[in-house]
């Protein structure tokens, strides 16, 4: 039994005067893109190749030469891995297009590889399509090579270069902006024009999202581990600051400002080897499935996006070792999810309210508009059809209507016993929290603080593998 809350009018304006309070809401693009959850990073190019993280610009051209790249490959293993998309190093520090852009003199055209006929970003592009994954570039405003880099040219370089990828390989679901900034091969360092890259994207690809250390759509998280902060808000206040050296502390991009005015949430960013790029040395230090799976509750169920870094390797594939514990991780994300111990027949909800008695909140997708939620719920309570052990509890906000839960508790009842506590802090688009596993008949939830109206849009509970949680 779904519902959908008709407020009563002196509620509505209730609503009205919270709104206010509670701050900026997600574009549409965004709400999509909160959607997307998880989805995979592909550092690929010189680097690969001669074992190096930071790449001078001065490697030969012919020095990027896959013996077997197969981009339909690696959008399998993404599919298999249940991520949403793919996000490829399109250029890197070094300066070398995996496209050949002509506005460069270091490109693939340049190399040896397909005879200077291949073109990465062609092919990763087409493959995305037929598979239905979400297609998004890096690319690098730090420019090792470009003999223009540290000059007003240079801007242009950048414009032309984002404007062939954007027209000529979209629709570009994401673009990622780095903060890295060195100095060129002149030694001088550029002064980004920041204000015309955006305006040239929103001109030309006004769908695309864009990733900086502040936005303007989706913030760095503060640290390369993965790990959102507790709490994570959504909101980010970015006057006065800049991207790269002149950025808010880390600790602020991790938990965001709870008063911060735009909606710029947090995105994860991590690798599934201890390096960016594929190293051969490292094929035994690839992160296991239950580690993945520890990073995904601490980025996905915070309430942040996890973009996970899985390097193809010199033949331009990606190594057995990173696809196996790709869907090792996926599997553990479905033993784990795949059953809601709320979803029973007999379980319904009640709440504090009067008027919103026995109705049922269920885990529902936020991309369309008809999303259901309850307003204002203070606390609720869910029942289970019988006893069952619960270690984790998912909470889900309505983000299309702000984040707002500040803090809460969950009190685990056995009958009329009470079995434990959890405590949380934010929501946001999802929240999992995991705690010794107890048998309860109920869990009464109190939404202690929140900024204006709370809008809960979900709540499920399961029995996680007691192996996968940190002791
Ligand atoms: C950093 C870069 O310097 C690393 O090489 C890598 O690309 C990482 C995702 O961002 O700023």
């Amino acid at each position: 039994m779904k519902f959908y809350l008709v407020l009563p009018t002196f509620l509505l304006l209730a609503v009205q005067a919270f709104s206010q309070r509670m701050g900026s809401v997600p574009s549409k693009a965004q709400l999509a893109w909160h959607e997307t959850e998880y989805y995979l990073f592909m550092h690929f190019g010189p680097n690969t190749f001669t074992g190096k993280e930071w790449g001078e610009g001065k490697e030969a051209a012919d020095i990027f030469n896959p013996s077997e790249l197969d981009c339909r490959q690696w959008c399998r293993i993404a599919k298999q891995a249940g991520a949403k998309g793919i996000i490829i190093t399109a250029k890197h520090h070094d300066g070398f297009c995996l496209w050949p852009s002509n506005y460069s003199t270091h490109t693939v055209k340049q190399s040896k590889w397909k005879d200077g006929k291949g073109d990465v970003l062609r092919e990763l592009s087409t493959a995305c399509r037929e598979s239905g994954l979400k297609f998004g570039v890096y690319i690098s405003p730090w420019d090792r090579n470009h003999p223009d880099y540290g000059t007003d040219k240079y801007n242009d370089v950048f414009v032309n270069m984002m404007k062939e990828i954007l027209l000529s390989y979209g629709p570009v679901w994401e673009l990622w902006w780095d903060g890295a900034n060195g100095e060129g091969p002149n030694g001088k360092k550029q002064v980004y024009d920041w204000r015309r890259f955006e305006n040239t994207v929103r001109q030309y690809s006004p769908q695309t999202v864009i990733f900086s250390d502040i936005g303007p759509d989706i913030r760095w998280v503060g640290n390369e581990k993965g790990i959102a902060g507790d709490p994570n808000w959504n909101f980010l206040d970015t006057a006065g600051y800049k991207r790269g050296e002149g950025a808010p502390a880390t600790d602020t991009l991790n938990h965001g400002n709870y008063a911060g005015r735009q909606w710029i949430p947090a995105e994860c960013d991590v690798s599934i080897r201890p390096g960016w790029f594929y190293h051969k040395n490292e094929n035994e230090k690839v992160k296991s499935p239950q580690e993945l799976f520890q990073l995904y509750l601490k980025s996905v169920g915070r309430g942040a996006n996890l973009l996970l870094n899985v390097p193809p390797d010199e033949r331009g594939l990606i190594h057995a070792n990173d696809s196996v514990a790709l869907v090792g991780f996926k599997k553990l994300r479905d033993n784990s999810f795949e059953n809601n111990l709320l979803k029973d027949g007999t379980t319904y909800y009640e709440f504090s309210q009067q008027d919103l008695k026995s109705s049922q909140l269920t885990l529902r997708s936020l991309d369309d508009e008809e999303t259901y939620y309850a307003a204002n719920l203070q606390n609720f309570v869910a029942r289970l059809s019988q006893p069952q052990l619960v270690n984790c509890i998912v909470l889900r906000e309505a983000i299309h209507k702000g984040q707002s839960v500040r803090s809460f508790r969950i009190m685990l009842y056995n009958g009329k016993t009470q079995v434990g506590m959890v405590k949380g802090t934010s929501i946001g688009r999802k929240r999992i929290l995991t705690f010794p596993a107890k048998k309860i008949t109920s869990f009464r939830v109190y939404l202690d603080d929140a900024k204006g109206q709370d809008n809960i849009s979900g709540v499920a509970a399961y029995l996680v593998d007691e192996q996968l949680l940190e002791k």
